[in-house]
C-alpha cells in the first residue's frame, strides 16, 4: 500500500492520466507541483510561440527530443494556490487511446515529473488545506454516484457542510475541555462545576441527529439490496421484470423456474437499488439444483437491506408462504400481494390479519404485473422505506468511517456528561472530552494518523 506523509512538504511534481484508460476522443494528462509549468514549457511547443499565461488554453504540439510530433494538444496551467491541489497545475488534453497518452506522460517524466499515486492530487488538496478530509472523500462519492440524488448528496458533502458542522461540535467540546483543564490547573481560582452540561447536551443531541441520517445516507451512496421472496409461482420474476421495465428473468407457470438468484440494478426514486430475484422458497424439492437455489434465497433473505415478501392474492396461503415469512432477516419487510387482476381469495385477508396487527411488515402494496396497477405505489414505498421521512437530497452522513467516528464521539460525550453528574475528578472528564474532540477531528482530518489517510486514499483512482 502507498503510504502518505501528511507532514511532508511536497517538493516533487506528479503526473497522471486523469481520464479512464482505453479508447476515447480525448485524454487529459495532469501535472501538479512546483515544476509543472517548467515541464509544460519543456514538452509542449505552442503553435504561436510566446509565453504561457496562467489559465490561458493554448494549442500546440508535444514533441520528441529530436523534434518529431507525438501529439497535437490543448494545454493550460493554473498558478497555485488557486488550483485543485493548491499547487501549480497543468492539464494537457491530448488524443485518447493509450499510445499518445503514455508517450505524453513519458515526456513529462523525462522532464522531471514522477507518476502520481492513487488519489494523490486530492491528497495534496487536503494537505494544502484547500479541502478537509470529508470533502476529499466526497470527491470519490461524486465520481461513483449511481443516481442523480446520490450525486446531489455527494455534492453537499463536497461543498463542506459536514466539515463545518463537525468543526462546530468539535469547538464546543474544545471549549468545555479548556474550562475543565483550567479547573485542573487552577483549582483555587476556578469553580468546581465549570462544565456547561447543557452545552454537552446540545452536542449530544446534534450528534444523535446526524447518526440518525446515516442508514439512509449510506443506502443512497452505496445502493440497497432488495430481495424478492416468495414461494414458487407467486410472481417474483414477473415483478422483477415489471420494476426493471424489460424482460430480465424467465417467467413461467412451471414452479421452480428461477433456480439461481438474478440480480439487476435500478434507480427507484433516486435510490440506487439492486433487486435480487430468488428461487421460490419451498420445503421440499426433488431437484438438487433448485434446492441449492433455495439455500441461496434464504441467505439473500437475511442479508438484504429490504425484503419484499410476495403473497399470491388469488390463492389461500399455504405452509410455503409461512416458510417465506419466517425466512426473512431483520431488514424492513414490505408485504406485496400479487395478481390483483384475479379475484382475491377471501382466506388471504384472514390468514394475514395476525401478521398485519403485529406490525411485521412496514407497509403493504397490492399489485398486478399484468395491469401494472400498484407498481408505482410499490416504487414509492421502497424509496420511502429506504430513505425514511427526510427528503432525498437532505444532508446526511453517508460514510461508515464518519458514522463510526460520530458513535465514538457520542460515547465520549455521554461519558463526560455522566462523569460531571457523578462528580468524577476533572482529570477523568478531560480524558472523555479529549476522546470526543479527537473522534470528531478524524472526520474532518484535523486529528488523523497516516494509517487512516492510507485507508481513505486507497479508495481513489490514479489521476484523481
Ligand atoms: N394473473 C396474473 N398472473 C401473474 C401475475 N404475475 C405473474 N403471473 C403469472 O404467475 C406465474 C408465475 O410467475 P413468475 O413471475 O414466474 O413467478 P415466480 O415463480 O415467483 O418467479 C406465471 O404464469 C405468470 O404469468 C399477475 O400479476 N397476474
Ligand atoms: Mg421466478
Amino acid at each position: 500500500m502507498v503510504s502518505y506523509n501528511i507532514c511532508m512538504k511536497y517538493t516533487d511534481t506528479i503526473v497522471a492520466c486523469a481520464t479512464p484508460q482505453g479508447v476515447g476522443a480525448i485524454a487529459i494528462v495532469r501535472l501538479s507541483g512546483t515544476d509543472s509549468r517548467v515541464i509544460l514549457e519543456a514538452i509542449v511547443t505552442p503553435h504561436r510561440g510566446g509565453v504561457w499565461r496562467t489559465r490561458q488554453v493554448r494549442y500546440g504540439h508535444v514533441m520528441t527530443h529530436d523534434g518529431a510530433v507525438i501529439d497535437e494538444v490543448l494545454a493550460f496551467w493554473m498558478r497555485g494556490p488557486h488550483s485543485y491541489t493548491g499547487e501549480d497545475v497543468v492539464e494537457i488534453s491530448c488524443h485518447g487511446g493509450s499510445v499518445a497518452t503514455e508517450l505524453v506522460i513519458a515526456r513529462c517524466i523525462a522532464a522531471g515529473a514522477r507518476l502520481a499515486n492513487p488519489g494523490e492530487f486530492t491528497m495534496r488538496a487536503y494537505a494544502a488545506g484547500r479541502i478537509d478530509l470529508s470533502q476529499a472523500e466526497a470527491v470519490m462519492d461524486v465520481i461513483q454516484a449511481q443516481t442523480p440524488q446520490a450525486l446531489a448528496q455527494a455534492h453537499q458533502q463536497l461543498q463542506g457542510w459536514l466539515g463545518t458542522a463537525v468543526s462546530e461540535l468539535r469547538h464546543a467540546l474544545l471549549y468545555e475541555l479548556a474550562a475543565v483543564i483550567a479547573r485542573i490547573d487552577f483549582p483555587d481560582d476556578v469553580d468546581e462545576d465549570v462544565l456547561d452540561v447543557s452545552a454537552l447536551q446540545r452536542v449530544a443531541l446534534q450528534i444523535e441527529a446526524y447518526i440518525s441520517t446515516a442508514r439512509a445516507g449510506a443506502l443512497l451512496r452505496d445502493g440497497a439490496q432488495i430481495a424478492l421472496l416468495g414461494r414458487p409461482n407467486v410472481g417474483k420474476s414477473s415483478l422483477l421484470n415489471a420494476l426493471l421495465r424489460y424482460d430480465r428473468a424467465l417467467v413461467s407457470s412451471v414452479a421452480g423456474t428461477t433456480r439461481d438468484t438474478i440480480e439487476e440494478h435500478a434507480d427507484i426514486a433516486g435510490v440506487p437499488v439492486r433487486f435480487v430475484d430468488t428461487a421460490g422458497i419451498r420445503a421440499h424439492t426433488p431437484d438438487s439444483v433448485e434446492q441449492m437455489g433455495i439455500t441461496r434465497s434464504r441467505l439473500i433473505a437475511t442479508q438484504a437491506d429490504l425484503a419484499l415478501v410476495l403473497i399470491d392474492g388469488s390463492q389461500s396461503l399455504n405452509d410455503e408462504d409461512m416458510l417465506v415469512i419466517a425466512a426473512r432477516g431483520t431488514a424492513p419487510t414490505l408485504l406485496v400481494i400479487t395478481k390483483s387482476d384475479l379475484p382475491a381469495h377471501p382466506a388471504v385477508a384472514t390468514t394475514l390479519a395476525p401478521f398485519r396487527t403485529s406490525g411485521q411488515f412496514v407497509a403493504e402494496v397490492t399489485l398486478s404485473t399484468i395491469t401494472g396497477s400498484g407498481l408505482d405505489e410499490l416504487r414509492c414505498c421502497i424509496a420511502a422505506t429506504l430513505q425514511g421521512a427526510a427528503p432525498v437530497n437532505d444532508r446526511r452522513i453517508s460514510n461508515t468511517r464518519h458514522l463510526d467516528a460520530l458513535k465514538r464521539a457520542q460515547i465520549a460525550v455521554a461519558d463526560a456528561h455522566a462523569g460531571a453528574s457523578g462528580q468524577l475528578a476533572a482529570e477523568l472528564i478531560a480524558i472523555d472530552l479529549q476522546d470526543g474532540v479527537n473522534a470528531l477531528g478524524e472526520i474532518t482530518g484535523q486529528d488523523v494518523t497516516e494509517a487512516l489517510l492510507d485507508v481513505v486514499f486507497a479508495r481513489f483512482c490514479i489521476g484523481k
